[in-house]
């Protein structure tokens, strides 16, 4: 059983995961049309993430007992400048992401609601490795100067991500 404030922030943060795989699906669809390959993949995956975060709120309201409520997406950008400057936008909106996370914690602590605080710990984990990811790779388009042959080792390296559904696992 969570609170009504609680299931409305919950239900907010869906949309905010729903935003953010959204937002890396066009900065995939950006760096396909490029013919960044592994930039487009490394987008990809994160949007599958994201989506399975969205999902992982999902599941845990209708858990709950409370009525998940779907609000209109943001349309996200069409077009963006270039690699290093789409990660440092992707570490601003992590950060973004882990400031709204913090804050569900808070309320979950100030109405000690203990079972959402335990939910959202994974969540507060999960944004450390976001935010790390971003910087290790806005460190490597740094050092490479973001174009050339460095550009290119990079977009191979992104290639090599992939998916793996945590959900399945549990
Ligand atoms: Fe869901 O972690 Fe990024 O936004």
């Amino acid at each position: 059983m969570i609170s009504k404030k609680m299931k409305q922030a919950l239900n907010d943060q869906i949309n905010k995961e729903m935003y953010s795989a959204y937002l890396y699906l066009a900065m995939s669809a950006d760096t396909t049309h490029r013919g960044l390959d592994g930039f487009a993949n490394w987008f990809m995956v994160q949007y599958q993430e994201e989506m399975e975060h969205a999902t992982r709120i999902y599941d845990y309201i209708n858990d709950q007992g409370g009525k998940v409520e779907l609000q209109a997406i943001e349309q996200p950008p069409t077009t963006f400048k270039d690699p290093l400057t789409m990660f440092k936008q992707t570490l601003e909106h992590e950060q973004f992401i882990t400031k709204s996370i913090n804050d569900l914690v808070d309320l979950a602590k100030k109405e000690n609601d203990h079972a959402t605080e335990i939910f959202l710990q994974w969540f507060v984990t999960e944004q450390i490795e976001e935010e790390a990811n971003d910087n290790e790779i806005i460190d490597k388009l740094e050092i490479v100067g973001n174009k050339g042959n460095g550009l290119y080792m990079i977009d191979r390296e992104l290639g090599q991500r992939t998916f793996v559904s945590e959900l399945d696992e549990e």
